[in-house]
């Protein structure tokens, strides 16, 4: 494949509900979404899954657009790329920025998959035809408002529940589930609000049967994460602290987590999703794909990753109606039974929906050298 031109459409989209997380609360996003265009004028599709502001990781929507443009994009256009899988290396020398790589590399492999004439399942190796889905929850006002949305959700067929968890939010709130639903399948995502100091508290989790607890510590830590899955009941499992292949590596050999959350994203692209995902199962580590509140784009790349077989628990991969009001891909992502379907179109297997892109438009560059 060679790129002859890279669309930049920056978009404005506001979230159905605001999310709570340890770190803050999120109503609207800004995304960029990128569009590579081949030689022979097909387009290939991704998004930046950045946040505006830098609390989850230190890239936002626009410090991503300001590395694609300045020192991404000049490296792929009117190259000649054999596959996808060359990119993660081609862009080796940005250190980081991990967002911006993989919003350009996604868009490389709807791009490959669409020329060759494959749904981006079958070029990424994967053989689900169905996901399993799970859902996240935000940080509620009160425990009682929690207990709500966890009934409302298992009622809509979710197969996991995810409750965001924070000091002052974190016991009562998973108490109050386990007395309504004692046996749902539960866990805690605490987006590195706690420190070590905090080991004795977090015992008090084990009581609850939670499936794991996400990212309790810092979100560059693995050796702090060890010593406290030696005092866990509880799997830990790792978000924030896993940016690569050899991050991956080094957390299994330390023991500092049972199970990892893949995002395409944290990690540079599909490419090194990959890696990780064949490094965990030969390591009997479970993997399950996490949410960045993405559009369409960045969800049905999710899905089609989730398809890879070592995705053995549900995802934070919830139909678009529980974010958007419209989505920017045609037909919306939808679930049935507690999972979504994966689409056998080319590529990522939707269409884009320019007319709502032009409804929440920031600004269109145009890129072709
Ligand atoms: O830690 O998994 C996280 C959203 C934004 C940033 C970080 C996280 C999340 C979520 C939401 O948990 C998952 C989703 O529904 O997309
Ligand atoms: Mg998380």
């Amino acid at each position: 494949i060679t790129i002859k031109e890279v669309v930049l459409h920056t978009i404005n989209v506001s979230l159905k509900a605001p999310f709570t997380t340890s770190f803050g609360t999120i109503h609207t996003k800004d995304v960029c979404v990128v569009e590579v265009i081949d030689e022979s004028g097909i387009s290939g599709w991704g998004e930046t899954v950045t946040s505006d502001e830098p609390y989850y990781n230190e890239e936002t929507t626009h410090t991503a657009i300001y590395i694609l443009k300045d020192f991404l994009i000049p490296r792929i256009i009117k190259k000649e790329i054999t596959h996808p899988k060359e990119i993660y290396s081609m862009f080796s020398f940005v250190r980081r920025n991990q967002i911006a790589k993989a919003a350009l590399e996604t868009a490389m492999w709807d791009v490959y998959a669409k020329k060759n004439g494959k749904p981006l399942y079958a070029v990424l190796g994967g053989e689900k035809k169905k996901i399993a889905v799970g859902k996240s929850i935000g940080i509620q006002e009160t425990p009682d408002h929690l207990v709500d949305k966890v009934g409302q959700y298992i009622d809509e067929g979710f197969q996991k529940i995810k409750v965001k968890i924070a000091p002052g939010a974190d016991l009562d709130y998973i108490s109050a589930i386990r007395e309504s639903y004692p046996n749902i399948p539960l866990m805690a995502d605490a987006n590195s609000a706690y420190t070590l100091d905090h080991v004795d508290h977090l015992k008090e989790l084990d009581k609850y049967q939670l499936m794991m607890i996400e990212q309790p510590l810092a979100h560059d830590d693995i050796i702090d994460h060890a010593i406290l899955q030696k005092a866990l009941r509880t799997p830990i499992c790792l978000d924030e602290s896993i940016h690569s292949y050899d991050d991956a590596r080094k957390a299994i050999k330390l023991g500092s987590c049972q199970i990892i959350n893949i995002k395409i994203g944290r990690v540079g692209g599909l490419q090194e999703a990959i890696r990780i995902h064949n490094l965990c199962k030969d390591h009997n580590i479970p993997v399950w794909c996490g949410g960045m509140l993405e559009t369409g784009i960045g969800r049905a790349h999710n899905l089609h990753m989730t398809t890879l077989e070592n995705f053995t628990l549900p995802g934070d991969t919830a139909p678009s109606s529980h974010y958007w009001e419209e989505d920017i891909v045609k037909p919306e992502i939808t679930m049935n039974n507690g999972y979504i379907q994966v689409p056998d179109g080319l590529g990522i297997g939707f269409k884009i929906h320019k007319g709502k892109i032009d409804k929440v438009s920031i600004q269109t560059e145009r890129i072709d050298s």
